[in-house]
């Protein structure tokens, strides 16, 4: 399987739940290394960007207010398949849904507040890598 990078988001819930760690170590077990990261509190206009593909829908104002309520972790995850892997790790967008195990059913409160973000394809994580990450920001995992 090829190797790629995809863009993952410790959203506000889960910052201030403290569980960073807990979530970046799932990342890690799982064989996904991180190649770039930081905390990064969104402003208004950076969360409507980034969610630019929902603006039309009912709950964007909401998901906008949610993600500027306080900081962030941004970082690009490397590995084989790793837009996959780092889905699957997360779960259903809907905590009821998700299964035992993935990081939204362990730490996610609500489809609103559901922890953590994952580029959904390739496509996808090249945007949103670049929407957060200067091109010199991404790290070479050399050893
Ligand atoms: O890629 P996901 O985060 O799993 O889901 P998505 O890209 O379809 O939607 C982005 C976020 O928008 C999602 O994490 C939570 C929110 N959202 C999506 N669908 C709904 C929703 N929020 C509400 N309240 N209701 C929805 O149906």
């Amino acid at each position: 399987m090829a190797v790629e990078r995809t863009l993952s988001i410790i959203k506000p819930d889960a910052v201030a739940k403290n569980v960073v760690g807990q979530i970046l170590s799932r990342f890690e077990q799982a064989g996904l290394s991180i190649a770039a990261a930081k905390m990064v509190q969104l402003s208004q206009a950076d969360a409507e960007g980034f969610y630019a593909e929902h603006k039309e829908r009912p709950f964007f104002k909401d998901l906008v207010s949610f993600m500027i309520s306080g900081p962030v972790v941004v970082q690009v995850l490397e590995g084989e398949g790793a837009v996959l892997k780092n889905r699957d790790l997360m779960g259903a967008t809907n905590p009821k849904e998700a299964a035992a195990g993935t990081i939204r059913a362990d730490f996610a409160e609500s489809i609103d507040a559901n922890a953590v973000h994952g580029s959904d394809s390739a496509t996808s994580a090249a945007r949103e890598i670049g929407y957060f990450f200067a091109e010199t920001e991404l790290c070479q995992r050399t050893r």
